[in-house]
């Protein structure tokens, strides 16, 4: 029996699930991944750009990548992994989806209960007055946006070296210390605290199931390491 049919058999048995999602379940929704082919941007790493530090150095430079992403994002629409989610979701009493993704694509899919760890591209804050709220506009007509306060407006995104939403990170932990599966599907791992529910799951007795073009978790903590593209291996794991 392959590994599918195994793993969904623990599904099946399964009372209450966690997803923790990356890039990688929207590469196939034509976004690049961070640090796959297509995650630098002109000749900058994504890590050189999403930091309090670049943005007060040249916020315009920033914007100029939050913008070109956003025109990315606004053309993609959700693909048959987002959309598998979203059919467990409905299926299941204790089902949470916890994205590293800022895109906004589990929402258009129609996920209803997601923690978003690192924001939403859509969501822009004030500098100055604090104040958050929603733009979809592409391209910007100015950048940097302003707020209606006149000051200079940024993405309601958690930067490298900037803590997460309040809450949002307890709120996961909260999920996956009661889930008896943790779906880790399309995420290199590599980036804190997000990559610290993996091991936290496992503490507290949950099986890991990775879906990844290239599994990377450590051996040890995965129960079913599902090599291949998420809106091919989702719908048939969770179909
Ligand atoms: C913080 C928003 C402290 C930006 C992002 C230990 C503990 C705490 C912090 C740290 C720590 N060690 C290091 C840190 C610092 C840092 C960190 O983790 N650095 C890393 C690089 C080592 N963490 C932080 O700074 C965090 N903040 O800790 O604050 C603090 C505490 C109190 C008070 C003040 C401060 C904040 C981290 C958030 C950074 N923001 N994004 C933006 O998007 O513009 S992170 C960024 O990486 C994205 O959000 C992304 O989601 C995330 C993770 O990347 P992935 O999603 O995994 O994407 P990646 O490209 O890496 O991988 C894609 C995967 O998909 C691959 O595995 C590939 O094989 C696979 N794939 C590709 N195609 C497919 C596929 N899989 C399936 N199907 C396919 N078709
Ligand atoms: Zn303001």
């Amino acid at each position: 029996m392959d590994g599918i049919q195994k793993a969904r058999e623990l599904l099946a048995r399964a009372r209450s699930i966690v997803a923790l999602t990356g890039a990688g379940i929207s590469a196939e929704s034509g976004i690049p991944t961070f640090r796959g082919p297509g995650g630098m941007w002109r000749q900058w790493r994504p890590e050189d750009l999403a930091t309090p530090a670049a943005f007060a150095r040249d916020p315009r430079l920033v914007w100029e990548w939050y913008d070109w992403r956003r025109g990315l994002i606004a053309r993609a629409t959700p693909n048959a992994g987002h959309r598998a989610l979203v059919d467990l979701e409905n299926g299941r009493e204790k089902f949470t989806l916890v994205t590293q993704n800022v895109d906004g694509l589990h929402d258009l899919a129609g996920s209803r209960n997601t923690v978003k760890l690192h924001g939403d591209i859509w969501r822009m804050r004030c500098t100055e007055c604090r104040a958050e709220w929603t733009d979809r506009r592409v391209p910007l007509p100015e950048l940097p946006p302003r707020c209606r306060c006149g000051a200079m407006a940024r993405p309601a995104i958690v930067w490298f070296g900037e803590s997460l939403p309040d809450g949002a990170m307890e709120q996961a932990e909260q999920a996956a210390c009661r889930a008896d599966v943790l779906l880790v599907i399309g995420t290199s791992a590599v980036v804190y605290p997000a990559a610290g529910l993996v091991p936290y799951a496992v503490e507290s007795g949950a099986q890991v199931i990775e879906i990844n073009t290239e599994p990377s978790l450590p051996g040890g903590e995965v129960a079913y390491a599902l090599k291949g593209p998420a809106g091919e291996i989702l719908p048939r794991l969770l179909g």
